[in-house]
């Protein structure tokens, strides 16, 4: 508790008021733990907002390539680096002694699987024991990391009650999800919706003072776990629905329904209906990942998420799906697999960006090759593929092939530069997993 004399008076201010005052004075610093996709236009806002961010992060490549204006991530662009720079408000660091001189700490670190599909903490705990070492009174954490309900209190909080702070008094803590898509230019860090909450509802309001300089709109909610779940709750609703329209390619194969002109029929309800797509399986690091963090938690409750396993296991048959649906195309050309020449088109988690992360071509193609077929690849925005430790592929250009000289070409991720009608009139056999040959009629097509 600080006091001060003012007149005959001893005003005194809690340690919550001064923070809240420098918050919403605009004299406050924010520190970003974690300079990735998430945390980099995080800075970007906060500065452009007028506010001094230091961004830490352990890898020193990346502060040295922002400290020469160079962006690695695909939403900043270098001038935007620069301009953070050349304000004067923008101290990139792995310096975490640092900590102990910002008020307002956002972690930003990977939250992904184990091989054994439990969370991988390892980042949010080697992130908060460095701020737990410099953490001083008066501080507001705020984990952002996609993660379990309960991290921010069963984690997060006794590490630094451990160090003598009440949670709420002297220190502040809050769990934020991120909802930063990738590629999306019409939502942004800073038009998107920010859920709040805060372990206290003092948590939660110098949480919500805090974005609200950098972000249109803030959602105060009860508590982290609350937040942490609306994040993982977001994430599984789009994999079951996902999983639902894979399911549906399935059942209409078998109708002898085209399942693209059902799901657009479907689609022109204007209420109650909310068009999914199948696809070739779930990639990103969001989707596929995010669901397993809440059935890990719900283990502890002896309960069975049935939704979230049963939409996993449905979305990752779908590679096999195109492999089998590959095998019968080829088949009807009484070919085989097995000494096949595949062209694969596309091998990004989704279209027109450089993500290839838990991407489902990568399964594809391993299955493939294993059935014999020999593999070319072309993804303009995926120079290479590691398909093993030992073994890797690089991109074909197209314009350096002959589609025709493939027994099948397969389209996986339909980027915007595919010109779909130049390569289904030189292909011999096209599988197509996106519905991109929409409209074209021909024998030779084969659409999951
Ligand atoms: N996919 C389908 N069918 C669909 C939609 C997606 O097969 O109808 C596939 C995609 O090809 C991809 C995977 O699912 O392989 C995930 O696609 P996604 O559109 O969900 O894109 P992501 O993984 O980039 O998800 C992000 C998420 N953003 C955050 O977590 C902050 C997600 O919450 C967003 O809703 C999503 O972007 C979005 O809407 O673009």
């Amino acid at each position: 508790m600080e006091s001060f004399i003012l007149g005959i008076m001893t005003v005194q201010t809690s340690t919550f008021e001064s923070l809240q005052a420098g918050i919403q004075t605009k004299q406050f610093t924010l520190g970003v733990v974690g300079l990735g996709y998430v945390g980099l236009p995080l800075v970007f806002e906060f500065v452009s907002s007028g506010i001094p961010v230091v961004g830490f992060d352990v890898n020193q490549s990346k502060i040295d390539q922002l400290s020469q204006g160079a962006s690695y991530i695909q939403d900043i662009s270098n001038d935007q680096v620069q301009r953070c720079n050349a304000s004067g408000l923008f101290t990139p660091t792995t310096d975490f002694s640092i900590l102990k001189t910002v008020d307002v700490i956002s972690i930003c670190v990977p939250t992904p699987l184990r091989k054994t599909k439990d969370p991988d903490m390892s980042f949010v705990v080697s992130a908060a024991k460095s701020i737990a070492a410099h953490v001083r009174k008066g501080q507001l954490v705020i984990l952002e990391s996609t993660t379990y309900p309960g991290t921010t209190e069963e984690l997060l909080q006794p590490m630094f009650e451990a160090k003598g702070f009440t949670i709420g008094e002297d220190l502040f803590l809050a769990f934020s999800p991120e909802r930063v898509d990738p590629g999306n230019t019409t939502y942004t860090t800073k038009n998107t919706p920010k859920v709040v909450g805060g372990v206290t509802q003092k948590c939660t309001t110098l949480a919500c003072s805090t974005y609200a300089h950098a972000i249109d709109t803030t959602v105060p909610v009860s508590s982290p776990r609350t937040a942490e779940l609306v994040k993982l709750y977001e994430n599984t609703f789009r994999s079951v629905n996902i999983a639902m329209a894979n399911e549906m390619a399935l059942i209409a194969n078998k109708l002898g329904i085209d399942v693209w002109e059902m799901i657009d029929a479907a689609g022109t309800k204007p209420f109650g209906f909310m068009p999914f797509y199948p696809g070739p399986g779930l990639g990103g690091h969001c989707i596929p990942i995010d669901p397993s963090y809440l059935s890990w938690k719900m283990k502890s409750f002896n309960y069975d998420a049935r939704f979230i396993g049963l939409a996993e296991q449905i979305n990752t048959s779908m590679p096999s799906h195109v492999v089998k649906t590959v095998g019968i195309a080829l088949n009807n050309q009484k070919k085989a697999i097995n000494g096949a020449r595949i062209l694969i088109l596309g091998v990004a988690y989704k279209a027109n960006i450089n993500d290839v992360r838990e991407s489902p071509a990568l399964d594809i193609i391993k299955q493939l090759s294993t059935l014999g077929a020999a593999i070319t690849y072309n993804d303009d925005f995926i120079p290479n593929i590691q398909l093993s430790k030992t073994d890797s592929m690089a991109s074909t250009p197209l314009n350096t092939v002959e589609i025709q000289a493939f027994d099948c070409v397969v389209m996986v991720t339909q980027h915007s530069y595919y010109n779909i009608t130049d390569i289904v009139n030189q292909a011999s056999l096209v599988v197509d997993t996106r519905n991109a040959t929409k409209g074209i009629a021909s024998p030779n097509i084969y659409k999951i």
